[in-house]
């Protein structure tokens, strides 16, 4: 079995943990495109996760002192359509989001999380819907100005203040680090999942339209920037963990009467069947991991 590192990244309150430990239910759940058949090593940190979202709450945000090692899921995992077929062992660290944005703000990662990208064969990037951490777009001039940004230090603005970096540059930030760093398989463009979380937060209407299309009007520049893109290979989905908010008293009712696999979906989009909604939110992964199986 051949090891293989999967990385996430995104800003503080973007969903990641979340999303991993809603993964682990799913995986162990062995009803889905990506199978679990076995448990992995230490499921300590996602089995809290998990439990609190078993209990009808939202994982709490995670602690900026830890260290790549104790916030990553270990897991081998299969193709539930290959009974017989090759494991690939993921590791999935799950950086918190501070991290990323102190990163950002320096232009540079530390060390020891580059070392960690550099091992990484693919990424789950993450964003989340009506996120109070989102740093609202400023007008396209402004926004490729951070971009262009090649200073010490944080950006200042003429007093001399901390500027907080806007979302959908910080997005465009991570991607280069990814294109930089991601390791590539037999020459492969390596796979980048873009999860929008909390899909459930989108009104009706605009669900409707895609992932690609929300994007696209809520962080403009992020969506050229991957249109763009040719050196990694960039795919976008929607996810809703449990399909609904558990700031919401009727949701959460509903939820303890419901079944927990049945709960959760991801919105993927092709020009064949459009906007389509599915009850696997192992797809984003299997999506990632599926080239590393030839290779197992
Ligand atoms: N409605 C809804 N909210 C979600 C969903 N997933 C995450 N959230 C919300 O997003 C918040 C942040 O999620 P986390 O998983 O803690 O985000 P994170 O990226 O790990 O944050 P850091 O640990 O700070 O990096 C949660 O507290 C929820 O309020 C979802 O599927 N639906
Ligand atoms: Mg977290």
């Amino acid at each position: 079995m051949i090891g293989h590192s999967i990385v996430l990244l995104g800003g503080p309150d973007s969903g990641k943990t979340n999303y991993i430990s809603r993964l682990w239910l799913a995986l162990n759940s062995k009803k889905l495109t990506l199978v679990a058949p076995r448990n992995p090593v230490d499921i300590q940190y996602v089995e809290g996760g998990a439990a609190h979202i078993l209990s009808g709450v939202f994982a709490p945000r995670s602690d900026t002192n830890s260290r790549p090692d104790d916030l990553t899921l270990e897991i081998p995992v299969r193709l539930a359509s290959d009974r017989d077929g090759e494991e690939v062992l993921i590791s999935v660290p799950d950086v918190s989001g501070e991290l990323w944005k102190e990163a950002i703000q320096r232009g540079d990662v530390s060390h020891e999380w580059m070392e960690t990208l550099k091992q990484a064969s693919g990424a789950l990037l993450f964003v989340r819907v009506l996120s109070n951490s989102n740093v609202t777009p400023l007008d396209w001039v402004n926004a490729a100005e951070y971009l262009s940004w090649a200073g010490e230090g944080a950006p200042t603005d003429e007093n001399g203040d901390e500027i907080l970096i806007p979302t959908q540059v910080a997005l465009c930030e991570m991607l280069r680090f990814l294109d930089e760093t991601l390791e590539r398989v037999n020459g492969t463009p390596p796979k980048v999942a873009v999860l929008i979380t909390a899909w459930d937060l989108v009104d009706k209407d605009r669900s409707l339209g895609g992932p690609t299309a929300y994007l696209k009007e809520e962080f403009p520049l992020f969506a050229g920037r991957l249109l763009d893109c040719s050196t990694l290979d960039v795919r976008t989905f929607g996810v809703s963990i449990v399909g609904g908010d558990f700031e919401d008293p009727a949701f959460t009712a509903e939820f303890h009467e419901g079944v927990m696999d049945e709960m959760g979906y991801v919105v993927v989009e092709d020009p064949e069947s459009g906007v389509q909604i599915i009850h696997d939110v192992t797809l984003p992964v299997a999506w990632v991991v599926e080239p590393l199986f030839e290779h197992a």
